[in-house]
């Protein structure tokens, strides 16, 4: 176990994580202290009697007397408080790092790290259900399911985690079996001032001493800048790992390896998905057959392009994990509608430059509805097919009247939720409930 012992610890955030990095500190009997700028964070019921707390502000005496501070991804290292903390000398990391540090203090344990823009969450479960499925005791987390100090002591070989451009910033001891970032969209740019470089800055952290980088060949900045690296590549046309020419197959270093149509997940960009989560388990030596088997039966993720709802005629798919621009073309790429497409953008945008989406809303059978923070940004774009509502429950409750046989109702916000939910999730589940309640009663 790496020691704290004698140290001022400051934790700065709350929620699951931060909830995690205390447990952490008080096992080696270091009582941390808590800041959160929120006034009733989520996890506060749960907080240890031992542990201070200073809710609602930064506590700038607190952060400046400490010895090492442990920085939420909600936190921005730009914020004037963590910079005086930093410019002092004050020691500023995430619970990745925690985590990283114990995992190199021990011997034999693997990482496989995943971030990119989109498709991460879908190939972290993936490669995690590809491992497990082998006989390999393998931890998933990070940015998903459980922070990943909870996976510590729990006797797995392998950790898979999904790390978020956040966490890689106050990340400095990964050193990853395999590491990738999947693919480069804008995303998070009320968190970049400086710009897309800024963020992508952040995700190439996830190379640094990483054994094998899978990259991207179609998107360039998916490349490690360290041109030493060792790097196997997948795309749509070339690359050691690619699709066929009508996204037929699956085909690995020359060799075609699966039918797509024996997959459940559909899409070019999920096609791209398994081919990523392929050319990481063949690294880690895993059997193409066992990989291959995982591929074909796994469902996919809930909240992601999921049928959640269907009468009359009319699917309704949430795809409330789409919180950015990126997310939402893939799933106006992909999503197959014979009627009319009902699409519910919404939510806080983050600064996002919304007009790649204007070209798929030309030619096509469709009405928007905009809801939340940023719907009137969002109106702009198509505003003569285009409702705009304050709450995704309005929106829907208008489009539940409309719908007709064939026509598709599809939440894929291209937003963040938490102007208006807890999350993308919560956003995602009301849009399930809502889809029912309001079609109850309409027998066609
Ligand atoms: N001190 C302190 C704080 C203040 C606030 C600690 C702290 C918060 C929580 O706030 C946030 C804000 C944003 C926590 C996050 C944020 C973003 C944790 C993760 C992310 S993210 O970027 O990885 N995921 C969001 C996104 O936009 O992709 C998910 C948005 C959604 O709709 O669920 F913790």
């Amino acid at each position: 176990m790496v020691s704290y012992q004698g140290k001022k610890v400051v934790i700065i955030g709350l929620g699951v994580t931060g909830l995690s990095c205390i447990d952490y500190f008080l096992a080696q009997n270091v009582i941390p202290k808590v800041i959160d700028t929120r006034p009733s964070p989520s996890g506060i019921e749960q907080l240890d009697k031992r542990v201070a707390c200073h809710l609602g502000e930064l506590n700038i005496d607190w952060m400046l007397d400490a010895d090492l501070i442990i920085a939420s991804p909600g936190i921005a290292l730009s914020t004037p408080e963590m910079q005086q903390a930093a410019k002092k000398g004050v020691e500023i990391i995430g619970d990745i790092e925690l985590f990283c540090r114990e995992v190199n203090a021990q011997s034999n344990k693997k990482i496989v790290a995943i971030t990119g823009a989109n498709g991460k969450t879908t190939v972290t479960t993936l490669v995690g259900d590809i491992i497990k499925s082998s006989g390999i005791k393998v931890g998933v987390g990070g940015n998903i399911g459980e922070p990943a100090l909870c996976l510590l002591n729990q006797d797995y070989d392998v950790y898979v985690l999904e790390l978020s451009s956040f966490q890689l910033e106050t990340t400095y001891s990964l050193q990853a079996t395999v590491a990738t970032i999947l693919n480069i969209s804008e995303d998070h740019m009320d968190r970049y001032p400086l710009g897309l470089m800024q963020y992508v800055q952040a995700k190439q952290r996830i190379y640094h001493n990483a054994k094998y980088c899978v990259i991207n060949y179609d998107d360039k900045l998916t490349i490690p800048t360290d041109k030493s690296k060792d790097c196997v590549s997948f795309g749509v046309n070339k690359g050691n790992y690619h699709l066929d020419f009508h996204y037929e197959h699956l085909i690995a270093q020359e060799h075609r390896v699966l039918a797509t149509k024996r997959m459940k997940l559909t899409g070019c960009h999920n096609y791209l998905n398994a081919l990523a989560a392929l050319a990481i388990a063949d690294k880690l030596k895993i059997s193409r057959e066992s990989s291959m088997a995982t591929i074909v039966s796994f469902h996919g993720l809930s909240h992601r392009f999921e049928l959640v709802w269907e009468k009359n005629g009319v699917k309704w798919i949430n795809d409330s994990k789409a919180t950015n621009v990126g997310s939402t073309e893939a799933a106006l790429n992909s999503v197959v509608c014979r009627g009319k497409l009902y699409l519910l953008l919404g939510g806080d945008g983050k600064s996002a430059d919304f007009s790649p989406l204007i070209p798929y809303f030309e030619n096509r059978n469709l009405e928007i509805f905009c809801f939340g923070r940023d719907r009137f940004i969002l109106a702009k774009l198509a505003p003569h097919v285009t409702t705009v509502t304050e709450t995704l429950s309005e929106a829907m409750q208008i489009i539940a009247q409309k719908v007709v046989s064939n026509d598709v109702v599809l939440l894929s916000p291209a937003c963040a939720s938490l102007d208006q939910f807890k999350n993308y999730i919560e956003r995602g589940k009301q849009f399930a409930q809502l889809a029912e309640q309001y079609t109850q009663g309409s027998e066609k």
